[in-house]
């Protein structure tokens, strides 16, 4: 059975209901802190910084993998440095250490492009080297990736990762994070409300629908261990664009959407990140392929969101 932490989020929700549909709704046990709508047949409330009730649920289920989802972003993580290190750190031990003990066969851990950062200058975040995070989310995940790689090295664990971009989806909101804003216009836009977007206009970032996301996190914990020549965590890449860009992918649509700049600190978080990764590493060592672009993704997530809210 498989155990997703961190279900009830922005990624959780959607990875449990394609895992559910992969390997039966029976064989997927989703955890979090709070009880969610989506939650399905098997939920057990969980703090992952319990490692002891962690151990005590990989028992009772019979659980062969790990999902590691839960985690503090990097814009709350700002707020609030200390207690984002315990949480970020203690928890993917509290995994590693579990899977190590108990012979967990796979384990996903989600690192982010923030753990690039201003120093570096990037354009192109490159696949190894240039690891200067300035937010504590990202020193996390820097460390994080290390201790995936060691635990691999040391343990055996079959631990995976990707460097996730900015995700964009129409389903549970992100919360937290930097590149929320790519996912509050499309709700502003369909509602007709202006737009505050706290990014500054020519502030690109890299980016990427769910739909994709998905396939690279299944198609990655499909491929064969042998494939998987890098344990650290895999740059995968789709789009990337500025909200100059995206207020443009949707006014072709709703010519009358409004948009106002108001950029706060989450735009210095933006500006130490690159504007494009390398993902060529993700590509040949386990055949990583986008399929969505911008005005792709545009037209999807309009007509899905107002569904959605002609419903409610
Ligand atoms: C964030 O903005 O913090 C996340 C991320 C890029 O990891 N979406």
């Amino acid at each position: 059975m498989i155990l997703i932490t961190g279900a009830g989020g922005q990624i959780g929700t959607v990875l449990a209901k394609a895992l559910r549909k992969k390997h039966g709704a029976d064989q997927v046990l989703t955890t979090d802190i709070r009880h969610n709508d989506l939650a399905g047949q098997f939920f057990e409330i969980l703090d992952v910084t319990d490692g002891v009730r962690l151990l005590e649920l990989v028992k009772e289920y019979n659980i062969t993998q790990i999902y590691h989802l839960a985690s503090i972003l990097s814009a709350k993580g700002e707020k609030h440095p200390i207690p984002t290190w315990e949480i970020n750190m203690g928890t993917l031990l509290n995994v590693l250490e579990v899977a190590s003990k108990t012979g967990i066969e796979k384990v996903f851990y989600p690192s982010s492009i923030a753990i690039y950062g201003s120093e570096t200058n990037l354009t192109l975040g490159p696949q190894f080297g240039a690891q200067l995070p300035t937010t504590v989310y990202g020193i996390s995940k820097v460390a994080g990736e290390l201790w995936c790689d060691y635990y691999f090295k040391h343990f055996g664990v079959d631990v995976r990762s990707v460097r996730l971009p900015g995700i964009i989806g129409s389903g549970t909101l992100p919360g937290g994070g930097t590149t929320d804003y790519a996912v509050e216009i499309y709700h502003s836009a369909v509602q007709g409300k202006v737009f505050e977007c706290y990014i500054s206009e020519d502030e690109k970032m890299p980016m990427m629908y769910m739909k994709d996301a998905m396939r690279a996190i299944l198609q990655l914990m499909g491929a064969p261990s042998k494939d998987i020549k890098i344990r650290q965590s895999y740059n995968i890449a789709s789009m990337s664009f500025s909200p100059k860009e995206i207020y443009a992918s949707i006014k072709k649509v709703l010519p009358d959407f409004e948009l106002v700049y108001k950029p706060d600190f989450r735009d210095r978080i933006a500006k130490s990140w690159p504007d494009e990764i390398d993902d060529s590493r993700a590509r040949e060592d386990w055949g990583w392929q986008p399929k969505y672009d911008l005005d792709a993704m545009t037209k999807v997530m309009l007509d899905s969101l107002s569904k959605q809210y002609l419903i409610k």
